[in-house]
């Protein structure tokens, strides 16, 4: 059965959004109820063992049968953790920059380096992508911030920079070492996310609105079938909203992928626009959707707070997130 997709009016929305104090009170599933398979995590860098592209009867197997391993990611997450607050320009950003480059090792890395003019000075920037190749002409891009808040004291950005990096290293190890079916899958860690005083068109989103400036330039924008964004996708209470901002159609696609795989529960059971990662690519034209929980404890309390830590995520969210991920690539390929 549908769950309840629930909408509230834009007046409403924005002051939920604005404050950070999305509704508690619609009905939720506990990540307990979902079937995501738990697997243990491995003990090396090594990635798990190939996971088999199974055929799925519908829509040809142009991208890895979903089955993220959600210890795999969380034993990401915490490596992640352990460097500390990863704001830019801070050691902490630096030392997980290596990390993630030496979790692609093999794998065709573009350094998207720049600086970025913010309103306390100007900081060396970076979004790192990995290109997969695949053997349709195309690309899809999955993203997700690795940065974490620069003014904020004892903050270590568990789900928030800490998940969405996890889950990309991760997918990258579903990807690696194979041609793909599909469209050419291209992963980003996308630098310079959260503002660094007050979220504002100009202090915000420093690392997407460089690479979309790029990719309009290079001619490589036409050729995005869709930018996936991912960001705090690890809370233990997975709730999905529908970000209003997004493509509708690749919204739906999400949504699509979510109830395929019987996650529908943790996904749109209220609407919110938020504005993420994805606006410079949306006000280029390409189609793009956030993947967002913004409802991060009771009233969202955890967000940006140093309440933000590894206790707070569950194994089967990352897991959940990560499935639906790759179920809609599959879907976006069938298209
Ligand atoms: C998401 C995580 N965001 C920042 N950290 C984007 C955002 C900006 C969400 C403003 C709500 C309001
Ligand atoms: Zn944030």
């Amino acid at each position: 059965m549908k769950p309840r997709r629930i909408s509230f009016s834009p007046l409403v929305l924005c002051l939920l959004v604005l404050v950070a104090g999305v509704s508690s009170g619609c009905s939720k599933q506990t990540p307990s109820e979902a079937s995501a398979e738990i697997k243990p995590a491995a003990t090396t860098n090594a990635p798990l063992a190939t996971p088999a592209v199974t055929p799925l009867t519908d829509s040809g197997s142009a991208a890895p049968k979903p089955d993220i391993n959600g210890n795999r990611v969380m034993q990401y997450v915490k490596e992640i953790v352990a460097f500390g607050g990863r704001p830019p320009g801070s050691p902490a950003h630096a030392k997980l920059e290596q990390y993630i480059h030496s979790k692609l090792k093999g794998v065709d890395v573009e350094n998207d380096t720049f600086t970025a003019k913010t309103p306390v000075g100007t900081f060396p920037m970076n979004n790192i992508i990995a290109k997969f190749p695949g053997k349709k002409d195309g690309i899809i891009v999955v993203a997700g911030h690795y940065d974490t808040v620069y003014h904020l004291k004892n903050f270590v950005g568990a789900n928030d920079g800490g998940s969405s990096t996890a889950l990309l290293l991760a997918l990258g190890d579903q990807f690696r070492g194979k041609t793909l079916d599909g469209y050419s899958v291209w992963l980003v860690w996308t630098d310079g996310e959260e503002a660094f005083v007050k979220w504002t068109d100009t202090d915000s989103v420093y690392g997407t609105r460089h690479l979309a400036q790029k990719w309009q330039r290079d001619g490589t924008a036409k050729k995005i079938k869709a930018f996936i964004l991912i960001d705090m996708i690890g809370d233990a209470d997975l709730d999905i909203q529908q970000e209003t901002n997004s493509t509708p159609w690749l919204s739906e696609l999400v949504y699509q992928a979510a109830t395929n795989l019987g996650y529908q529960s943790h996904f749109y059971q209220y609407k919110a626009p938020i504005e993420d990662d994805h606006m410079p690519l949306l006000k280029i034209g390409v189609p793009a959707v956030d993947i967002i929980d913004l409802d991060y404890g009771y009233n969202n309390v955890f967000w940006h707070t140093p309440q933000d830590t590894v206790d707070k995520l569950s194994p089967q969210s990352l897991a959940i997130s990560g499935d639906v991920v790759l179920e809609t690539i599959r879907l976006v390929n069938a298209r």
